[in-house]
């Protein structure tokens, strides 16, 4: 798998970042969209826990499965390894991303959350296939986020690291994510864009449709 490319449009989302459209329909209809990347977040005081966090998680792996897009869980390593996800994601405040390559094996996928240039390089060498970066705008979806961060740190981890995958986080909406990429990000994680969106296929072909004109211009 080409990492850089899934990370285009990276869809996170828990099902209580819905609103009162249904999880699963939301999921649908942004793998319809276009999504390269899924990212299982199943958190915070009316997330859903024990069997029913498990069945969901299994019934978004389905779907993902069933169009090739890669499935990644937040934090849950021991859930992503009982139901055989492509990966982990971790942040600074979570397991190691070193301990998380130890359990998962070489060829499963594992993220890190950075937030400066000697984060970055600290998840590089413990083992990262990806980092992902922000806040790069405010948002109201994650509550204990870090300070509103910009660009900056994706430009100074990009010129340390040429080649290696970035994502960008935080804010990002298809009228406003191009300085992320122009900044050297490989592509967008999204939450609230897709999982509050009215139609989120739509809003997820118009992601990837910008997508696709940042990137040529960048
Ligand atoms: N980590 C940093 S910002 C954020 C996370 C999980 C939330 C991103 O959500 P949104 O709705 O795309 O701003
Ligand atoms: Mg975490």
């Amino acid at each position: 798998m080409n990492i850089k490319e899934a990370l285009r449009i990276y869809f996170i989302m828990g099902s209580n970042n819905c609103g009162s459209h249904e999880p699963l329909d939301v999921l649908q209809q942004a793998i319809d969209g276009g999504i390269t990347m899924f990212q299982f977040r199943e958190k915070g005081d009316d997330a859903l826990t024990g069997e029913a966090k498990k069945q969901f998680a299994r019934d978004c792996f389905r779907l993902c499965k069933q169009a090739n897009v890669p499935f990644i869980v937040n934090d849950d390593v021991d859930l992503a390894i009982e139901i055989g996800a492509d990966g982990v994601h971790v942040g600074q405040d979570d397991l190691d991303a070193g301990v998380v390559r130890q359990k998962l094996g070489s060829d499963k996928i594992i993220g890190v959350s950075s937030h400066t240039l000697q984060e970055s390089k600290a998840a590089i060498e413990a083992g990262a296939d990806y980092i992902g970066m922000g806040p790069i705008y405010a948002t109201t979806t994650k509550l204990d986020t870090n300070p509103v961060a910009g660009t900056k740190a994706i430009q100074e981890t990009r010129q340390h690291f040429a080649q290696f995958p970035i994502v960008a986080i935080g804010g990002l909406q298809a009228d406003n994510f191009a300085p992320a990429i122009e900044a050297g990000a490989d592509g967008i994680s999204i939450i609230s864009a897709i999982a509050s969106a009215p139609n989120p296929k739509e809003a997820t072909e118009k992601l990837a449709s910008t997508m696709k004109e940042v990137i040529n211009d960048a």
